[in-house]
């Protein structure tokens, strides 16, 4: 089979002095940082919807992009002849992983069975192109929003006919991760919301969507599919709220209906743009809360109101995202997934390396900067000392639940006014953390 991506070799590492804009300057797969290869550190994944399905038409403008190995049908060998492009892409990059929508590597049949069979045929293909080429699958979804039926969503349809459709979708889509020995499973619900308050019964769809969370759990262990599964936190766009809106929406939503055990989330940097919190806050609140699984990385534009999916090139993003996961002690079922497109201005098929490129350079030094933080202490030390005064006195006495209201009253008619504040430093910190960028 001819090359897509004829005349491009094997993007290697060639260190920060190349020029080569087809080279790594900063991520180095073997490279040992805090007592682990970058490449095990960053666990980077090309989004397959992304990087092959998406012609970058916008609402004003057709698609642009060049995919000269696409014969534009929606056709069992077409979709199997674009697996073994995105292998090609895959291997030359240099990834170790993948993810996908049943939706984008296989095409709609007329019926459920037409369907599950045109997947099964394309899922062959992956199949092989995994053993041969050793790259894995981390995680599975399906695509419960592009098709009309999905208009009033899918787990929180008003329409029960859609959402066993929905469900049916999912059975399927969670075997063949299975079948693909998935790292994860990731239910983004991007239809599950309301366009209006006045027709819709809010209670009803959350428990409704609880509900198909919870069949899947139960799938889950029937089948032994031994992923990871995830929820997606996005606040907006397609719909106008959705119920999975940031990480601590989705906390409450996974505690009140008893979930909390079975998922993770997968923190997008352009979602928590879109909630109005940064990326590594989203991390964060995950991180504290037990819940940080996995992350779809790429990058918004803050002048503009939607989900631009943009490749992640802020260093100051990726060196506090990589605090955070870190702070955690790294990825384990999780990866860094580029959830991101190329500008529809990049139309040829070279952008596509250099999109993808550029944000694993950009991971590797935010990467590095985190580390070399870490390694220095600076920042631990400041935030240690700012909470000194729950280390002994009233402080761990309050820890450690030996205080009521009663005896902190007591405590402060007896001491009179607190202990001076100090400064918060806020200018200094953000001065110590550029000489680390
Ligand atoms: C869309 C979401 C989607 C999920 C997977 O905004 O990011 O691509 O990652 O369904
Ligand atoms: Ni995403
Ligand atoms: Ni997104």
């Amino acid at each position: 089979m001819a090359e897509a991506f004829a005349g491009i070799r094997k993007i290697r590492y060639e260190g920060s002095t190349s020029k080569n804009p087809l080279a790594f300057k900063h991520y180095n797969p073997d490279e040992i940082v805090e007592g682990k290869s970058m490449r095990e550190h960053l666990r980077f994944s090309v989004a397959y919807w992304h990087a092959f399905r998406n012609g970058l038409a916008d609402q004003f403008g057709a698609a642009t992009r060049l995919m000269p190995w696409d014969d534009g049908s929606d056709s069992v060998e077409n979709a199997i002849a674009r697996v073994h492009v995105a292998f090609e892409f895959f291997t030359k990059l240099g990834v170790d992983f993948y993810c996908f929508h049943d939706r984008d590597v296989a095409p709609e049949g007329k019926t459920l069975a037409q369907t599950n069979q045109n997947l099964d045929a394309v899922v062959k293909a992956l199949k092989e192109e995994q053993q041969r080429t050793g790259v894995k699958l981390l995680w599975g979804t399906a695509n419960l929003f592009t098709n009309p039926r999905f208009v009033h969503g899918a787990g929180t349809s008003c329409n029960a006919d859609v959402f066993a459709f929905g469900a049916a979708q999912v059975k399927k889509a969670m075997e063949v991760t299975t079948e693909l020995g998935g790292a994860g499973y990731v239910f983004w619900g991007g239809r599950e919301g309301y366009k209006t308050l006045l027709n819709t019964d809010m209670g009803r769809e959350m428990d409704h969507l609880a509900k198909l969370l919870h069949m899947a759990v139960d799938y889950k262990k029937k089948i032994g599919f031994g992923g990871q599964f995830y929820i997606e936190p996005k606040p907006k766009e397609p719909t106008k709220h959705q119920y999975d809106s940031d990480s601590a929406a989705c906390y409450a939503f996974l505690q009140h209906y008893a979930l909390a055990k079975d998922f993770k989330l997968n923190i997008e940097a352009n979602h928590a743009t879109l909630a109005g919190h940064t990326f590594a806050h989203e991390l964060q609140y995950a991180a504290c809360t037990g819940l940080l699984g996995s992350v779809d990385a790429n990058r918004g534009d803050l002048l503009l109101g939607w989900d631009t999916d943009q490749f992640p090139t802020d260093l100051y993003d990726t060196a506090l995202a990589m605090l955070a996961i870190l702070s955690t002690g790294g990825l384990t079922t999780g990866g860094l997934n580029f959830d991101a497109h190329v500008a529809r201005e990049s139309f040829e098929p070279v952008d596509l390396f250099y999109g993808h490129i550029g944000g694993m350079d950009a991971f590797a030094r935010g990467l590095k900067i985190a580390a070399a933080i870490r390694k220095d202490g600076v920042l631990t030390k400041m935030i240690q000392t700012r909470y000194a005064s729950w280390n002994s006195g009233v402080g761990a006495d309050i820890e450690a639940g030996h205080m009521d209201l009663a005896k902190l009253e007591q405590y402060i008619l007896k001491k009179g006014q607190p202990q001076a504040n100090e400064s918060g430093r806020v200018e200094l910190i953000e001065n110590i953390l550029n000489e680390y960028i």
